[in-house]
């Protein structure tokens, strides 16, 4: 190719104007045969010098060389350019948006059975109880027959008994939590006592839609000088009114349980129905909702407490049976079914 000076300088401002168009590094390579590589126009100009009269040579070759320098520049700034706009375009596309507002984790929540163990308990601190705490596992002694349950007694049967391996059959799981009321009377005596055992119990039943072999239990004791039935009837009214709601009617009915003389099982106006009749309370207008009874005189000695001086009452009061009343459920085998669908209407 032969070139004049004023041609190179036409091509040259061809080859800056098509290197600005060149969009990425295929475009940018194509430039670069064409203009700079072995068979570029540079080249081919370089070599046409040769032909020229040996006057122009130097001339021409100065000017050919400062096109060649200033197209090398401009390519190294193209390459610069398309290089910063694909880092800037990869980056975008991988932007994060600060400002959006967060996708929260999901926050746990207590199990109902939690809750209501704490409402209850709640409740009856408002009344002066403590919470006590004793173990799930407990000696044949504590479960049975420092509650006035001795061997053989029938009463055992009522409820069926879970036993640890090995032993002797003398440790089980924990039929009720009243073990944990021997444990305080004898942690405590002769002071008086107001406390509540809440926990897990285990009860070797068929499993149904009313009961579980595992549920909860929260049992109350009180011990003192001058306890009377009337301070049990106050204690379980205000609870039921506080739990169910102040417009239900209490009854208390003559009950037997071996470690209460007298004893009474409670019953509460069947809060489905308002008293009038209907599945849930088996038309009679009324729902069972505890044991209880004043402390049976040989269960307060088993205590420490002389029962000529001291007197007490107590109950015991399952966990997710009032919780299926007061919360309509119709079947206690969710409360184990760890459906979150279940879960989350109340955690
Ligand atoms: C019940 C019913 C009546 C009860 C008695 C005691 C203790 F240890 F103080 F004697 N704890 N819990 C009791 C009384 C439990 O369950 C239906």
């Amino acid at each position: 190719m032969d070139k004049t000076t004023l041609d190179l300088t036409t091509a040259q401002e061809e080859a800056l104007a098509s290197l600005d168009q060149a969009q990425d590094e295929a475009g940018l390579q194509q430039w670069r045969n064409t203009v700079l590589g072995r068979k570029g126009w540079i080249s081919e100009a370089l070599k046409g010098l040769g032909k020229l009269p040996p006057a122009e040579r130097p001339m021409m070759g100065q000017r050919v060389n400062e096109v060649k320098t200033r197209l090398e520049a401009a390519y190294d700034q193209a390459e610069a350019r398309l290089k910063a706009q694909a880092l800037a375009a990869s980056l975008a596309s991988e932007a994060v948006d600060v400002t959006l507002p967060g996708r929260p984790a999901g926050l746990g929540g207590l199990h109902l059975t939690t809750r209501t163990i704490r409402e209850m308990c709640a409740i009856f601190a408002d009344m002066g109880f403590q919470v006590y705490r004793s173990p799930n596992v407990e000696t044949d002694d504590l479960n049975f027959t420092l509650l006035n349950l001795p061997p053989h007694h029938p009463a055992r049967d009522m409820q069926d008994t879970f036993h640890v391996k090995g032993n002797e059959g003398r440790v089980v799981l924990r039929t009720q939590t009243s073990p944990g009321q021997i444990r305080a009377m004898r942690e405590y005596h002769p002071e008086p006592i107001r406390i509540v055992v809440p926990g897990m119990v285990f009860r070797y039943e068929q499993v149904t839609v009313r009961s579980e072999m595992q549920f909860h239990q929260v049992e109350g004791l009180a011990v003192g000088k001058h306890i009377t039935m009337a301070d049990l009837k106050g204690t379980i009214r205000n609870f039921a009114a506080r739990f169910f709601g102040s417009q239900y009617d209490v009854r208390f009915r003559p009950s037997y349980f071996p470690f209460t003389e007298p004893s009474m099982e409670v019953d509460i106006e069947c809060i489905v129905c308002g008293g009038v009749g209907c599945r849930i309370c088996k038309h009679s207008g009324w729902l069972e909702i505890l044991g209880s009874g004043m402390v049976h005189p040989d269960v307060l000695r088993n205590g420490g407490y002389d029962p000529d001086i001291y007197s007490g009452f107590a109950w015991g009061m399952g966990v997710e049976r009032p919780a299926i009343l007061k919360y309509r459920i119709d079947d206690i085998r969710l409360f184990y079914a760890n459906d979150l669908r279940f879960l989350e209407q109340y955690a």
